[in-house]
């Protein structure tokens, strides 16, 4: 799709519509950019384009003009595809591109894309940081690291060249509005219950996952967890070909034209090639093993020889907000898993502890269920403080499985005293809180940010 001289309306004014507006004007569109809210700060967001930009700016409700001028809508991740606004879209027979459509249309060379419920961000940095050793090594080769990790594909675009490797974080979200969009690499990491609210099924979810590899074809790879029955069976229907990571090692070795990374004792494996010892990564938590094996598919599916692999992987740290060590006051260490936005993420936090834990939970409402995570707390989970939305549904649930040891708080900042007044030393301060920010938050980063503040700040005082 050629978008130059197109009048092109598009949908958010985060950080996509902001992409892909100064994407559009590049290229040569007249772009419309709306956006739901009325409050969002006109000036701001004009400030993101240059001075003489001819950009349109819509607030809350749509001019009937607009409807007969457009040839087509990019809209943001978080404008759901069944919502009233993309239905109005629909019944004006405007064409509908989601933001990374708009990107990858825009963009040359190599797409590596990663999708999953989680471990999609630690896999996409890791997978990035292994690319950028690798184009070190041949000239002229650059490195973007793109999407729903927080930098918007379509800022990449056009940078990109036929040279150019691509690493996407790819959120479901974004794959339910992709057309052409055609990873050379991709990975699903893991399929478990998650924005069931925006999605509705498990079935829905499960098959927008699948669109990263709706145009892979045979000289494609994509790698697959062998261990989640989802993904497992999708390596059997899927066009590219297959690379499995699993955890046992004892898979079956002989399926045709299949690879495996797996993990036997201490050691990740790439078919019978030795990668690295999992006693020399810094990532702390077995579920990194399978972020590890994953990155590993990726990279050894590239071509990247895996001395160099092995040598990026020993010098990677955890990601901002996953599992990430903030502080250690009189002798309680706390953890910020901001990111822990679902309750498996959640529940590998939890494994991931190695001390008796006080664990912040609730916020911003998917329609998930509790249930596993409350009973992944074992002995170790020994106080649940709760906020947000969520809260009251989490005590119940909680209660149900005869877990009492909660409090309810009406803001991070009191949940964060909390936990210190009833820490003991020896103890874990988990922020973990097994539902997305959005009720109380702008980001999980958001409230990742504040979480380390109110520790490093104001519990030192
Ligand atoms: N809006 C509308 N109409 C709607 C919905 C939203 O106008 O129906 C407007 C909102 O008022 C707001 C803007 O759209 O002003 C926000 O757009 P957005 O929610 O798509 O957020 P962006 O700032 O564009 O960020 C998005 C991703 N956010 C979501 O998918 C919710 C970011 O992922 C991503 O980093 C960024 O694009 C760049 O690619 C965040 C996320 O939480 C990290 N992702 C979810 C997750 O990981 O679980 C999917």
């Amino acid at each position: 799709m050629n978008f130059k001289g197109l009048n092109v309306l598009v949908i958010g004014t985060g950080k996509s519509g902001i992409g892909a507006t100064r994407l559009l004007l590049k290229i040569g569109a007249n772009v419309i950019l709306y956006d739901a809210k009325d409050t969002v700060d006109r000036v701001a967001i004009m400030k993101n384009f240059q001075e003489d930009a001819e950009v349109r700016l819509v607030l809350k409700d749509m001019p009937d003009d607009v409807w007969q001028s457009v040839d087509c809508a990019v809209i943001s991740p978080g404008v759901p595809i069944d919502s009233p606004m993309v239905e109005d879209l629909k019944m004006h027979r405007i064409p509908v591109y989601g933001e990374v459509e708009l990107a990858y249309q825009s963009s040359k060379g190599d797409l590596l894309a990663i999708t999953g419920t989680n471990g999609k961000t630690t896999t996409t940095s890791l997978v990035g940081e292994i690319m950028k050793a690798f184009a070190e090594t041949e000239e002229g080769r650059k490195v973007f690291v793109v999407g729903n990790i927080g930098n918007p594909y379509t800022d990449a675009a056009t940078a990109t060249d036929e040279n150019s490797i691509v690493v996407a974080e790819i959120s479901s979200f974004q794959l339910e509005t992709t057309h052409e969009f055609h990873p050379h690499v991709s990975a699903i990491l893991n399929i478990t219950p998650d924005h069931l609210n925006r999605h509705h099924t498990m079935e829905n979810y499960v098959a927008v996952k699948e669109r990263i590899a709706e145009k892979q074809t045979a000289d494609d790879t994509i790698v697959l967890n062998y261990d989640d029955p989802y993904t497992r069976e999708f390596g059997e229907k899927t066009n590219a070909k297959v690379v499995y990571f699993t955890r046992n090692a004892d898979f079956e070795k002989d399926l045709p034209n299949v690879d495996f990374v797996h993990l036997q004792k201490d050691d990740i494996y790439y078919n019978g090639t030795k990668v690295i010892n999992i006693h020399d990564m810094n990532l702390i938590g077995s579920h990194n093993y399978e972020n590890v094996m994953a990155a590993v598919g990726m990279a050894f599916s590239y071509g990247v020889p895996v001395e160099l692999i092995a040598d990026v992987i020993r010098k990677f740290k955890a990601v901002e907000h996953r599992i990430e060590y903030v502080e250690t006051i009189d002798d309680v260490v706390y953890y910020n898993d901001s990111k822990g936005t679902n309750t498996d993420a959640a529940i590998k936090a939890i494994e991931a502890m190695s001390k008796p834990t006080l664990l912040i939970g609730g916020g911003y409402d998917k329609k998930l269920p509790y249930d596993d995570w409350i009973k992944s707390f074992g002995d170790k989970v020994k106080l649940l403080v709760l906020m947000g939305e969520t809260a009251g549904d989490i005590k119940k649930c909680a209660e149900k499985h005869g877990f009492t040891d909660i409090v309810m708080v009406g803001d991070l900042k009191e949940a964060v005293q909390v936990c210190h007044d009833h820490a003991e030393k020896g103890d874990a301060v988990l922020l973990s809180p097994a539902c997305a920010s959005w009720d109380m938050f702008k980001s999980y980063e958001e409230r990742g940010d504040l979480f380390k503040q109110y520790v490093r700040e104001y519990l030192k005082v």
